[in-house]
């Protein structure tokens, strides 16, 4: 299991090795139950019925081209024998590498559809692993490799988050010494779950940091409605300046940048849970959260381009399009509700994915497609149309999910960290 919906053990519990030991060590949990049962409830995507649903609103751009009823995917074999796969991402590089983070601390390097044998990245030996915990996120630099860095969220062996970046000595290697970390970002984790852990560049080059709420269950620390903290948010960093001095610096557009009232300046967006994976559309500059719930609604947000930080999505006062905290009159103009969000009876733990903008599953042009961890289900939704409106379930994968992500052409990729493989996704026209 890794970004679980379910109250978790405290940092004091001892890590757990392995995903299927982890769900069995917290035997009630929701996910492992989720995982016995299958969670083959009723077809499609639990409907509305919250009260704090965004409204609905035309097509932001006169009407849009995706239907997510006229599109059906497979996931097709790609690459399997990793350990624990559950990030993708490209260098940018004209390559055409694939690089897939292992939850144990390796990067592996996939090439014209083979994985090397020597790993790209291995700092297993300063990683805690296992539950949600381990190497949680990969991101090159945008101008990579003329900046020869690579960016990582990792558990470090104190359970605590740590962003830091590395340096290839030479454009094409196909692999980076671990003696060029250079820590970016330190953040204690009060418990073992709930740590986010996706990395992203937005289109201004700054780096996007994803931050769990602390974990536990249902907040209890507040920490996604506190600007005083960095977790439950999602955090926005210059890491131009990048040395033992000056590990990033604060964007010059951060909502809370001048950390008044002992607001963290490094805050973008905040109300978050665990915002365990989350892209940008390369197309529109819109990011795509996936955000993990606590025991009734997982749900997708996003940020569009250009638009100014500083979003509230509501957690823990909202669960998807809820009342959570409390469970009746939580409504607010302040907070921001999700795109979409579904039910328990359709999964348990929400995996962002990424909206198609590669050009061989023409079916899937302009949609933008998640799954789900428990069920293996995957939705679409056409991401033009602001507000809020029903996922649309286009496939059935059993596949233990845990990320998408994009080659440089765009192509989606799924990662199945059960069976350690890498999947391709391929649509049809329905
Ligand atoms: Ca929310």
């Amino acid at each position: 299991m890794l970004p679980s919906t379910r109250p978790a053990s405290s940092r004091s519990s001892r890590p757990t090795l392995r995903l299927i030991l982890v769900a069995l060590v917290v035997g009630a949990s929701a996910v492992l139950v989720a995982l016995v049962a299958g969670r083959s409830g009723a077809g499609g995507a639990a409907g509305p019925g919250g009260s704090a649903r965004q409204p609905s609103s035309p097509a932001r751009s006169g009407g849009s081209a995706f239907d997510p009823t006229r599109v059906a995917v497979t996931l097709e074999p790609f690459v399997d024998g990793l350990s624990a796969p559950l990030g993708i991402a490209n260098a940018g590089d004209g390559s055409g590498r694939l690089f897939v983070a292992e939850q144990g601390g390796r990067i592996r390097v996939v090439r014209d559809g083979r994985i090397l044998a020597t790993p790209f990245l291995d700092i297993s030996d300063r990683i805690t692993s296992g539950g949600e915990r381990g190497l949680l996120g990969v991101a090159f630099h945008p101008k990579f490799p003329d900046d020869p860095r690579v960016f990582v969220d990792y558990t470090d062996a104190n359970g605590d988050t740590q962003v830091s970046s590395f340096r290839v000595a030479a454009p094409g290697d196909d692999t980076v010494d671990p003696a060029s970390e250079i820590a970016i970002l330190h953040v204690s984790q009060p418990f073992a779950n709930h740590n986010g852990g996706a990395l992203a560049f937005d289109p201004d080059g700054m780096l996007l940091i994803a931050l769990g709420d602390g974990g536990s269950g249902g907040d209890p620390q507040g920490n996604g409605q506190s600007l005083g903290t960095l977790l439950g948010k999602i955090l926005r960093i210059d890491i131009e300046k990048n040395d033992a001095d000056h590990p990033y610096r604060i964007p010059a557009n951060n909502p809370f940048r001048d950390g008044a009232n002992g607001n963290r300046p490094e805050i973008w967006l905040w109300g978050l849970r665990n915002p365990w994976r989350m892209s940008f559309d390369r197309a529109t500059g819109d990011l795509w959260i996936g955000d993990v719930g606590q025991n009734s609604w997982e749900e997708i947000d996003v940020h569009r381009g250009a638009t100014p930080g500083g979003t509230n999505y509501g957690w823990n006062r909202m669960e998807g399009s809820h009342c959570f905290q409390p469970p009746q009159g939580c409504e607010d103009p302040a907070l921001t509700g999700p795109v979409t969000d579904y039910g328990r009876d359709s999964g348990c733990t929400v995996i962002g994915g990424n909206v198609y903008r590669g050009a061989t599953q023409t079916a899937l042009a302009g949609g933008y497609v998640f799954g789900d961890y428990c069920s293996g289900r995957i939705w679409a939704i056409d991401p033009a149309i602001d507000g809020y409106r029903a996922p649309v379930e286009i496939g059935q994968s059993g596949r233990s999910l845990v990320a998408f992500g994009e080659d440089e052409a765009g192509e989606l990729y799924a990662a199945d960290i059960g069976k350690g493989a890498v999947l391709r996704v391929t649509a049809t026209a329905r």
